[in-house]
């Protein structure tokens, strides 16, 4: 579908990343923007999607503001997902006001939720913001806007603007089961650059790389919620609380993830990658995969394991996914100590070693991420980490890659850091819009300065990169 042959949109998504001085990420959207915007179609409403991020790292994309003046939706949705948006989000709702000065601005994902009163006093572009789950929410809201209705005092979850001031609706909606089971991942069509988004680029300086020339990869969850709380994650039981005021998980059947799979099938993904595992053996993905079996349906998976897969999920995923899958562990840290005294789900060195062998002998690409910056990790505890790397990826050529750790918003170390022995640098949306790049950590642990973090992590990641030529060739 090309972009220059739609018009009359209702409403148009548009997802922005973030510029800064080493290149631009954040190129991946929101994994739910499709099934929003086919949950907004079934109602009647004319809804698409364009990554705007995606198709400048494709090179050539047409400036935003002639793409919004040329579609001229009259509800534009911005997505502020990840914190390291915020900039760029902020510059796209002036670039929307001036290329259509009439038009609804709308925006949601993690962060505009926990910022949502920052956010509109920030940008008096946006009129209002969408916290948390958005199905319930967003379509009461579009029908509203479409219809004139100047009074939005009923829409659930919103912030927006009345009079001079702001006001907060209550946030009564987050999607149950059962919303999630009638949500359509795969409807692509409603993607307006749906081939730059399949390349599934997260920094734009991988454009280049052979292994991103030929991807089709979609991310999918089949649910929503983490039942843990790791002490780095926005996303675990206390943010979910904090952010979408989520009570529990909520979770798809393996029919419907199934129709999800087999519509990315179709659309023309041919890898889907994964990072849902909540509950990871009680029987959920055996019987998903199963079903996917017996559709036989040709795809590869990429999974990112919450904890250590057991024996019987690897051979599962084995037996059902093709060539180019994946299973991504996360010990993050070389050291034990450090495992246990921030993730959830923590193994020991043995453990994980026993888990990739078992991977190994199944046949199984693997994946294994480490991160610097930990509460409780010292200098030592690096070096640990980067004997690790170097072990593993020797013994099961695996792998192996590195990234600061961020303290994301509403994770416990940003809820709680005196309590873990840090200190943060960035609390407000304007400390966020500030940052530059991954490399400005924006705090420090008692150990480890913030440059010192960052150096750190440059260099394990320098070792990863090393690593995984070496085991190339
Ligand atoms: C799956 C996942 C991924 C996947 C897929 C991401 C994707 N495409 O959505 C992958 C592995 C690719 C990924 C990558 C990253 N992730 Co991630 N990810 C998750 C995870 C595990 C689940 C998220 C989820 O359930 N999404 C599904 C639902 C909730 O979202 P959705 O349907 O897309 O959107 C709904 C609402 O948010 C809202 N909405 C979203 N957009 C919009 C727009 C409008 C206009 C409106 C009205 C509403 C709206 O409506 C939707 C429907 O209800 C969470 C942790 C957790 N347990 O929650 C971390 C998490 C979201 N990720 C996080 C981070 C930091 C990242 C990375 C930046 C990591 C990195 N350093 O590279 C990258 C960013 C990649 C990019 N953009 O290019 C942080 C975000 C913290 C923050 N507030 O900024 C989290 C919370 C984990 C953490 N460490 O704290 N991630
Ligand atoms: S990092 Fe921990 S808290 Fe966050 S989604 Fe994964 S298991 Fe849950």
């Amino acid at each position: 579908m090309s972009a220059s042959r739609e018009t009359g949109l209702d409403i148009l998504f548009v997802h922005v990343g973030r510029a800064h001085s080493r290149g631009r990420d954040l190129l991946i959207m929101p994994l739910g923007l499709a099934a929003l915007a086919d949950l907004l179609e079934r109602g009647g409403v004319r809804a698409r999607v364009y990554n705007a991020a995606a198709a400048e790292a494709a090179g050539g994309a047409e400036p935003l503001g002639r793409v919004l003046a040329r579609l001229a939706p009259r509800v534009v949705g911005l997505d502020l997902h990840w914190h390291q948006q915020t900039r760029g989000v902020l510059e796209a709702a002036r670039e929307v006001r001036r290329a259509l000065p009439g038009a609804f601005v709308v925006a949601g994902g993690f962060t505009a939720s926990l910022y949502d009163r920052g956010l509109l006093d920030a940008a008096p572009e946006i009129d209002a913001v969408v916290r948390g789950d958005a199905e319930g929410p967003l379509p009461d809201l579009v029908r509203r806007v479409l219809g004139g209705e100047r009074d939005l005092s009923g829409v659930a979850n919103l912030a927006w603007r009345r009079g001079g001031g702001i006001a907060r609706n209550a946030q009564t909606y987050a999607a149950c089961d059962r919303d999630l089971e009638d949500l359509r991942y795969g409807r692509l069509e409603l993607v307006l650059n749906r081939d730059d988004c399949l390349r599934g680029l997260w920094r734009d300086e991988q454009a280049g790389s052979p292994e991103y020339r030929d991807r089709r990869v979609v991310f999918y969850n089949p649910g929503r919620g983490c039942p843990h709380d790791c002490s780095f994650c926005g996303g675990g039981r206390r943010g979910q609380a904090a952010i979408n005021g989520r009570p529990r998980l909520a979770r798809k059947s393996p029919d419907s993830a199934l129709r999800d799979l087999s519509d990315f099938a179709s659309a023309g993904a041919r890898t889907v990658h994964v990072c849902f595992d909540p509950f990871p053996d009680d029987g959920w993905y055996a019987e998903l995969f199963r079903r996917v079996r017996a559709a036989r349906l040709e795809l590869a998976m990429v999974f990112e394991c919450w904890g250590l897969p057991s024996p019987a999920f690897v051979a599962a995923f084995a037996e059902t996914f093709g060539p180019g899958s994946r299973l991504i562990l996360s010990p993050e840290s070389g050291s034990e100590r450090v495992r246990r005294l921030n993730k959830s789900r923590p193994y020991t060195n043995a453990e994980l070693a026993a888990a990739l062998e078992t991977i190994r002998a199944r046949g199984v690409a693997a994946e294994v991420c480490f991160g610097v910056g930990l509460p409780g990790e010292t200098a030592e505890d690096v070096r640990a980490t980067e004997r690790l790397a170097a072990a593993l990826s020797r013994r099961f050529a695996c792998a192996v890659a590195a990234s600061p750790i961020a303290a994301e918003p509403a994770s416990p170390v940003f809820l709680d850091p005196a309590a873990r022995g840090v200190a943060l640098r960035r609390r407000t949306l304007a400390d966020f819009a500030a940052q530059d790049g991954p490399y400005d950590v924006g705090y420090r642990t008692e150990a480890l300065p913030e440059d010192e973090i960052a150096r750190r992590a440059l260099r394990l990641e320098r070792l990863c990169v090393r690593l995984n030529e070496r085991r190339g060739r």
